[in-house]
């Protein structure tokens, strides 16, 4: 018996618990009624009385040790291990700082808007919840239009329409009711479609929009403005194609496409082995739309122009998939450190 009691007062000795709760388990274990201890005291009854002076100054001696070491370890706990007589310098200074990165979709989109600039443009914004007029019915779009289903806009309210803005048009149209030409905008900001997530679409993702309206604006203009923004933004050996396209809001419309910036052009994965990727849909201001501003269309032409900023930042630093930008895991970001 002797052996055994010496063995637990080891054993005590050496606890090491984690948690208050392990501590209340270790007492219940060795202290309780029917604890390891009480069931020693039992046996203890048991033997020869010669050696019961021995054993019992012992098994005292455990069950002193072992409530000192209960109550050590449960007081841990409650003051949170920060003892008294602990020295704690206020004054010290702290490890090194991790700095932050700006995100590559706002790096992208400040050096969208830093090319614009350049050419005369300045940046609009506006209110990402819209209504009817400043989202669809101003920009031409019919009545019947799949873009005006719940299937593929966020509604708010049907009926009249509230909605999260589908486009960064609906900032144009407010800008062109509060001014007449010459207009020479660039509207950065968030749109919401109704869309499946995956690596090529999400629910929210970000535009940039661009606007020049006044006398003698023409589709020559348009398309050098645009060559001397794909230059800037993807290298000078960068060539543009136009495709002829459709936008309820522009006429004639075109979608522009540059050569394909990861393989020069030969053909790659990237482009599908075309040479061109696709990087945004422009075209002349349709004279409706003018009009519905109070711009006449007479005196006026202008031409416009949009872009998925997502899009253009996978293209510009080879993303693969879209879900990267709205994770926000800190080993994605932290490769843009220093960017801008
Ligand atoms: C795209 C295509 C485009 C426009 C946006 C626009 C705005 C007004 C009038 C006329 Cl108020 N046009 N914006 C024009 C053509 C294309 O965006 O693929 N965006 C991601």
């Amino acid at each position: 018996m002797l052996e055994k009691i010496e063995q637990l007062l080891q054993e005590i000795e050496n606890l090491s618990v984690s948690s208050g709760d392990e501590v209340e388990r270790l007492r219940l274990r060795y202290l309780s009624k029917k604890g390891v201890i009480s069931t020693l005291f039992e046996e203890f009854k048991t033997i020869p009385n010669e050696q019961k002076r021995a054993v019992g100054q012992l098994l005292n001696k455990l069950k002193s040790r072992a409530g000192q070491k209960l109550e050590e370890l449960k007081r841990s706990f409650e003051e949170g291990g920060d003892e008294e007589g602990v020295d704690l310098d206020l004054t010290r200074p702290t490890g090194q700082l991790r700095l932050g990165a700006r995100h590559p979709v706002s790096i992208v989109r400040n050096e969208i808007i830093g090319i614009f600039s350049r050419l005369g443009y300045t940046v609009a914004e506006g209110p990402e919840i819209e209504n009817d007029w400043y989202n669809f019915s101003a920009l031409n779009f019919p009545a019947e239009h799949p873009a005006r289903d719940m299937q593929d806009t966020y509604f708010i309210r049907q009926d009249p329409a509230i909605l999260l803005r589908t486009h960064t048009s609906s900032v144009q149209i407010r800008v062109m009711e509060e001014m007449q030409p010459p207009i020479r905008k660039i509207f950065p900001g968030r749109v919401f479609r109704n869309e499946a997530i995956s690596a090529r679409a999400h629910c929210i993702f970000h535009q940039v929009e661009g606007l020049y309206v006044d006398t003698n604006v023409s589709f020559a203009d348009l398309k050098q403005s645009l060559f001397i923004f794909a230059r800037e933004l993807f290298g000078e050996q960068t060539r543009i194609r136009l495709r002829p396209s459709f936008f309820p809001f522009t006429e004639p419309s075109g979608e522009m496409d540059i050569s394909c910036n990861i393989c020069g052009g030969k053909g790659c994965t990237i482009c599908k082995y075309t040479g061109w990727v696709e990087i945004l849909g422009c075209g002349m201001v349709d004279p409706q739309v003018l009009a519905n501003c109070h711009i006449d269309p007479e005196t006026y032409t202008g031409f416009a122009f949009g872009m998925g900023i997502e899009r253009v930042t996978m293209l510009k630093y080879q993303i693969r998939d879209l879900r990267l930008f709205f994770e926000n895991d800190v080993r994605f970001l932290k490769q843009f450190q220093g960017a801008i």
